[in-house]
């Protein structure tokens, strides 16, 4: 891969409630920092990072958009989804509602988005579950899970979703969600389409290096 800055370019986007952690993980991924304190009216709106998938031999730039403060009043766009591959359906393992009002996040992006589009369900604030989380004794007590794996698991195998808990204050799992869904949308660029090659996926694509059909935006060598 000498040479070789990225084989493809894939727009994922970030959905859920507010203060799920949308931002948090996004910064986690792109910057490997976590914010304890992060301004909301300065949430992040886009980020990009590079990752190597070695059993494909390709190196995949990921274009991540944040929703931004606009999960309050909904408010998102059609051109928020357009051209998206991949999907970040986040909620906060020690927020009920937040799992609850998922649900709605998805038929949104089930309304908006390319059928094609792989999306995982992401618990998030995983660390606050452990014993060992400090925060939760400094905020006087250990907070409490509020949704289990099993239930989240189940909800994710009934909507075709991909599943994980992570956690952007320790980074556990975040670039492995990121890595699960980019695999998932590459062994469907394969199998749907057919396509082993570059060059073949960006006649699939329509692209032609711009947002293409299928949701996805290809391709620079
Ligand atoms: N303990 C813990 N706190 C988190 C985690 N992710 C985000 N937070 C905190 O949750 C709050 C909301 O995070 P933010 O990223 O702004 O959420 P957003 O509104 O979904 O973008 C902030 O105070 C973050 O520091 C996490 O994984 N663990
Ligand atoms: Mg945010």
């Amino acid at each position: 891969m000498a040479g070789v800055q990225w084989h493809y370019v894939l727009k994922f986007i970030i959905t859920g409630d507010a203060a799920v952690g949308k931002s948090s993980l996004l910064v986690r991924l792109t910057d490997q920092r976590f914010l304890a304190n992060p301004d909301p009216t300065l949430g992040v709106e886009f980020g990009s990072k590079l990752i190597t998938i070695p059993e494909e031999n390709k190196i995949v730039k990921l274009q991540c958009w944040d929703t931004a403060g606009t999960e309050s009043f909904r408010s998102i766009t059609r051109s928020y989804y357009r051209g998206a591959a991949g999907c970040l359906l986040v909620y906060d393992v020690t927020s009920r509602q937040s799992f609850v009002n998922a649900r709605s996040w998805l038929a949104d992006v089930r309304e908006h988005a390319d059928p094609h589009l792989t999306c995982i369900l992401v618990g998030n604030k995983l660390d606050l579950c452990s014993d060992e989380s400090s925060d939760g004794a400094a905020a006087g007590g250990k907070r409490k899970r509020e949704v289990s794996i099993e239930e989240a698991e189940l909800w994710a195998k009934e909507e075709n979703l991909l599943f994980v808990e992570a956690s952007a204050k320790s980074g556990e799992n975040v670039e492995a969600a990121f890595e699960r869904a980019t695999r998932d949308i590459l062994s469907k660029v394969h199998r749907v389409a057919g396509c082993q090659t570059v060059e073949a996926v960006r006649e699939w694509s329509g692209a032609g290096g711009r947002a293409g059909a299928n949701g996805l935006l290809l391709v620079r060598v």
